[in-house]
Order: structure tokens, then sequence, then C-alpha cells
């Protein structure tokens, strides 16, 4: 259904309907997620969203720049708070024409002069419009819709400005018979007792709709049973954050600090799926070149961790969750930060358990009899253009990855200085020698591997390397040789990275050192486990 066929349902469905109020992109979508079905474009909480007053201080093309983010931000009908048109009828029929070119279902517009006043501010100087006038403007406005199906809603005021019943009655009729879809009674009062006056005498001669933002604690059984068709919650979402945001801003300017206000506000990451973020990562998989610049990643998940005990009964360790999200996607995430589009993961132990965001998988199903070279060489026909390979049990900060990226070196590793820091040595660790070692001062020598060996005898140990390892396209071509010479050898299956890069040195490559000083954890064991969760 198109929306304007949607938001002409609401009107016509036989039940009291609901429209929440909105007065962006972001808040329409959130009325949307919350389940209403139609949203009220509210010309007060746009004006006030702006900055301004709502006195047609907003031009009426900033209004519909607004309604346009609305809009394209959701899939349910929306109706604009017109205000009285902006103008004469001439305005209102543009309005309509630019409305329905920009997705907008329907238009209300109030038998007021422009520029009009918040109908809770001094209501009873607002003049009404001349009724025969606002009825013309209602037949040009239907004149003019292209969509049969939009609507436009006449907003009776009399009320308001202190008219009574009768002379509300006699606009209704003079509005209906223009064209109007529906007609808005609007009241300031406490109680409803005068819209339900009015929906008595009007009866179901055409649709009504009503603001109950005076007569709030009225309980909505009370407009079913008087047959009221839709209910709009006019400024409910405005006011929401009004009061958020002010109460974390005092909060944030007395403490100097976000700290306490974490837990309480929105994660970053709901930000980001709010504004389906998730659909443009996977578009630019589709539409951006790969084979330029951007590295694909290899990740080498097969491992069980069978030291983490019960948590890796039934998944290898790489989907062990760590802070409510599996270490996996974590790395996955972190790896799309830097621009890896193509990511590749060698999955063994529980493969069926392994998953990741727009992953593709590559299986060693010989995992339990093999080490690392042979979970590699199953993504062997991967294994083209610039790569990075990483251990799929490590996290990082995102500044060694973007370090490592940045080097022009065909062949890069990063490698630990710190090593003798970390509080979970467990025999397993790949020791590194290097040209020299780490040193706080600036040097403008590059560093290169010498050696890399779980064995390496302590005092000649320069750092760990921390499972990363970027190739240029170059780089890639000669670790897939490597490869290749090592598939040769009868002990292939158990060898380990470690020994890819001693046959690289064997061959006189030169691999790239780069240091940092921890700023990365891996988990072998339970109490890596839990320094993750912190991490
Ligand atoms: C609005 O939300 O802008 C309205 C409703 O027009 S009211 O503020 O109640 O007039
Ligand atoms: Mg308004």
């Amino acid at each position: 259904m198109t929306k304007p066929q949607q938001f002409r349902q609401l009107l016509r469905s036989g039940r009291t309907e609901f429209l929440m109020e909105a007065h962006n992109g972001l808040s329409a979508k959130i009325a949307q997620e919350a389940g209403f079905k139609g949203i009220w474009a509210s010309g007060l909480s746009i004006a006030a969203a702006l900055g301004v007053r709502d006195n047609n201080e907003a031009s009426w093309t900033q209004v519909l720049e607004v309604v346009e983010f609305m809009a394209d931000a959701t899939d349910i009908p929306i109706l604009l708070d017109g205000d009285t048109g902006y103008g004469n009828f001439n305005n209102l029929r543009r309005l309509v024409r630019k409305l329905e070119q920009r997705g907008v279902a329907a238009v209300c517009i109030e038998d007021k002069l422009f520029p009009k006043t918040n109908s809770f501010i001094d209501s009873e100087r607002q003049p009404l419009a001349d009724m025969t006038e606002f009825a013309g403007k209602i037949k040009a406005a239907k004149d003019g819709q292209l969509d049969a199906n939009f609507a436009v809603v006449a907003r009776l005021e009399g009320f308001i400005a202190g008219w009574d019943l009768t002379e509300m009655l006699r606009r209704a009729h003079a509005y209906h018979a223009a064209g109007a879809d529906a007609l808005l009674i609007h009241s300031r009062k406490s109680t409803p007792d005068q819209v339900l006056a009015f929906a008595s005498a009007w009866g179901a001669r055409c649709p009504l709709v009503i603001v109950p933002t005076m007569y709030y604690s009225t309980p909505v059984e009370v407009f079913e049973a008087a047959g009221i068709n839709l209910v709009i919650w006019a400024n409910h979402s405005l006011r929401a954050s009004i009061a958020a945001m002010q109460q974390a801003c005092r909060e944030v300017h007395r403490e100097r600090s976000v700290r306490n206000l974490e837990d309480r506000v929105a994660p970053v990451q709901e930000v980001f799926r709010l504004q389906n973020a998730q659909e443009l990562a996977e578009a630019e998989d589709r539409y951006l070149p790969r084979n330029g610049a951007a590295p694909k990643a290899v990740v080498l998940a097969a491992s069980r961790g069978s030291e983490l005990g019960e948590f890796t009964r039934q998944q290898p360790k790489a989907m062990v969750s760590v802070g409510g999200q599996p270490l996996l996607h974590k790395l996955a995430a972190q790896l799309r930060k830097e621009g890896v589009r193509d990511l590749v993961v060698v999955r063994g132990f529980a493969k069926d358990a392994v998953n990741a965001p727009g992953a593709r998988f590559v299986d060693n199903d010989e995992h339990e009899a093999t080490g690392e070279l042979y979970s590699l060489s199953r993504a062997a026909v991967e294994l083209e253009g610039p790569l990075v390979v990483s251990y799929g049990d490590i996290l990082f900060r995102r500044f060694i990855l973007a370090m490592l990226l940045a080097t022009d070196d065909d062949l890069a590793i990063v490698v630990d200085a710190a090593w003798r820091e970390r509080n979970s040595l467990n025999g397993f660790e790949d020791y590194v020698r290097a040209t020299r070692p780490h040193t706080l001062q600036y040097c403008e020598d590059k560093v290169f591997l010498s050696a890399m060996d779980r064995q390496l005898p302590p005092e000649t140990v320069h750092g760990e390397w921390i499972g990363l390892l970027k190739a240029s396209a170059a780089g890639t071509q000669r670790l897939k040789l490597a490869l290749q010479e090592l598939a040769t050898r009868p002990d292939f299956a158990r060898l380990t990275m470690a020994d890819l890069f001693t046959h690289l040195l064997a061959r006189g490559e030169p691999i790239r050192v780069l240091y940092t000083s921890g700023h990365w954890l891996d988990v072998d064991s339970l109490e890596d486990l839990s320094r993750a969760q912190a991490f």
C-alpha cells in the first residue's frame, strides 16, 4: 500500500487509531519502531527542534525539508501539520504538490490566519479565518492533488478561540462540503466535553481527529466509545527528549565528565542501527572496488580452545562472548573500521556455530589434527591482493591495525615489546627476535624480523607476535609461494605461523616489525577471558 492509502485506511479502519508526534527523521523512525501506524509531523515540535517559535518563523520550504527526511526514514504515513497553509489557496495547492512529491500522505490545515500562533498561547485573541475563504482553500488543495488518496484534514479552531458548538458545526459542514477528508476538532479544555459534544452532534458524516494534549487524562476508551477515528499524541517525543537532554546536559556540566551518564544513554551502536549503517556497509561491499587499496582479511578461527572449558563445549573460542558480543564479531567490526571489506574466516571446530556479519567461510575439517598453516592453506585461493592475516582470538586497539595498514612494506607484523608484563604466558607465544629492540626514542631505521620461535631463549627475545600480519599484493604472492613450498614437507599439517615466517626469512624476505607496548590481548585461558571482558 502507498502511504496515502495507508493513511486513508487509518481514517476508515472502524477503530480508534493513533498518530505519534515526530519532528525529524530520527524521532519518526523511533515512532515507527515503537509500533505506531502513522506519524504527526507537528508544527510546534518541528519549530521547537529548529530552535524557533510556532509562529511560522520556519519557512514552509524549511518545514518541507524536515518532513522529507521523516518520510525517507519511515514506511508509515505522515500527516503534516500544515498550519494555515502558509498563505492563501494558491500557496496551499503548491504545498500539496510538493508534499505528494516527497512521500507525505496527508496535510492538516487550521482555520486561522497567517502567521499563526500555537493554539495554547493567547488562544482567545486569535482570529479565525473567514469560513468561505477557508473552504475555498480546502477545495483548491483537493483539486490540486494528483494522488486521489492524498488526504486533507480540516482543523477547526473555533472551540480554542471561544466559539460554541453551533459555530463549529456551521464551519464543519462548510469544510466537509468543500472536500475535507476528515475534521480535526481541537480543544484546550482539560476535559473532553467539547470534542465529545461535537462528535455526538456530527455523527459519522466524516472521520474525526482529536489532539488530547490538555485533556490527556481521559482514558482512550472514552474516545473509542465516541467513535473518534484518529487520536494524535501531538508533542510527546519532543517533550521526552527535552527532559532527557536537560537532565544529561546539567549532569555532564556539573560533573565535568560523561562517566556516570554512559550507562543511561543510548549506546553509539544504537545510533548506528537507527541510521541503518549496516545497509551501507553491505552496499560498499557490492559497489566499491574490492581489489584497489582495500585489503582482504583471512581470520584463523578453527581451533576449539579447550582451555576455556564450558565456554567452548559447543563453539570455538572465536565465538565466545566478550562484553556481550562474540570475539569474532568484534574482530570483524575492527577490521571493517579500518577498511577491510572482504572477510574470510577459516572455521573448524563446531563450524556451524561460527558466524560474523558479512563474512565468507572456508572449512578446515581436519582441525583437530592440524595447525595454523594447514588452516591458512585451506584459504589458498583467497590469497590474492593486499591481505591481513589475523588469529581469531585476539583483540587490539584500533591504532594497531591502522599502523599496520599504513606501512608500505610488502610484509609486516605487529610485535608486543611489553611481552614480559603479560600475566598469562602459557608457552604458546610466538617469540620474536628483531634487528633491534623497541626503544621509546624516535628512530628512523626500520626494524625487521630476525627470528620467530616458541623456544627462543628469553634473553634474546625482543617481543611477542600478536597474531596480526599484513601483506601487500606482492607480499601475498610471496606468502602463497612459501606456503606451497612448505606444503611438500611431511610435517606440514602440524606447522605454525612461526614456521611460515622462518621459511620466509630463509628465503631472504624482509618482514617489517612494528612494535606496540601492550594494547592488545589474546584469549587462551579463562583468565584471559575475564580480562577480555574489560578490554
Ligand atoms: C502541533 O503539534 O503543532 C499542533 C497541535 O498544532 S497543538 O500544539 O496542540 O496546537
Ligand atoms: Mg501546530
